[in-house]
């Protein structure tokens, strides 16, 4: 099947899965074919706005000339996603934690500032807990999923160019947060209307950390063993070169830290495909 058949293929099953959820609305999402958005209810007057990540393919890590780059971003290899896929267009917030766990752990307290002090078990077992609350198939994006969302298209070291010099733009970073988290959503956006894909917190993808294949994969879930789970993004203390589309790193499961959140996918179901 070639791409484009692909996409268009999706295009219907998506379609008809709104008409599907519209009749009662009681799945506790809402879907818009119009602008591809999806928007999870999470109870107490609290929601979570996710866009629909088109499948496509691009080229994952960054190439040797780029500035700041480290080793484990190599080698580049192209890789294939075959499903779209809805994320959120932000981190997710305290106030999103909260009205589903009852808790908010976080060091660096505002309600619509992302969550910290989140371990990747914790960040998981909020996938969990809100799949059963919106009958959705919410998780941790791939570090994949995640890399090609932060593009958006791109291939330069920042989804709005090689240079840093606008990153104060689009990020909190060193440089103009002030040390500390800022509200979700206060910068600009890329071209698929993710916000801080770049900055504020680091986000925990959901597959182990390990080295790169040389080849062309499809839909990868990560290395097939270890414990270490993957960071993306950089954050609120991070550098430029933290912040770039293919910088990585990675951190135990069960740590947490005032530097690092996540935000979730919801999968696409189509059965069949
Ligand atoms: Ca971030």
């Amino acid at each position: 099947m070639t791409t484009r058949q692909s996409v268009g293929r999706w295009a219907a099953v998506l379609a008809a899965a709104v008409i599907l959820a519209a009749p009662d609305g009681s799945s506790g999402a809402s879907n818009s074919e119009a602008t591809g958005n999806l928007t999870l209810d999470l109870g107490g007057g609290v929601t979570m706005k996710l866009v629909l990540i088109p499948a496509g393919k691009f080229m994952m890590g960054s190439p040797d000339s780029e500035q700041g780059r480290q080793g484990s971003e190599g080698p580049q290899h192209e890789v294939i996603i075959t499903k779209p896929f809805y994320m959120g267009v932000t981190e997710v917030t305290q106030a999103q934690y909260e009205a589903i766990t009852g808790t908010n752990p976080s060091h660096l307290k505002d309600a619509t500032n992302p969550v910290e002090m989140v371990s990747w078990n914790d960040a998981t077992e909020f996938c969990k807990e809100l799949s059963e609350k919106t009958r959705q198939a919410v998780r941790l994006p791939t570090e994949a999923e995640w890399e090609y969302a932060c593009r958006a298209g791109t291939a330069t070291a920042f989804s709005f160019g090689d240079s840093d010099s606008a990153l104060g733009d689009y990020a909190w970073y060193t440089s103009n947060s002030g040390r500390t988290t800022h509200p979700v959503g206060q910068k600009k956006p890329n071209a698929w209307g993710l916000y801080d894909m770049h900055g504020n917190v680091w986000e925990w993808c959901a597959g182990l950390y390990g080295g790169y294949p040389n080849d062309a994969v499809t839909d990868p879930k990560g290395a097939a063993s270890g414990t270490r789970r993957v960071l993306r993004g950089g954050g609120w203390f991070g550098n430029p070169a933290h912040c770039r589309s293919a910088s990585r790193r990675y951190d135990s499961p069960d740590n947490r830290s005032s530097r690092c959140g996540f935000r979730v996918v919801v999968s696409v179901s189509a059965p069949g495909l």
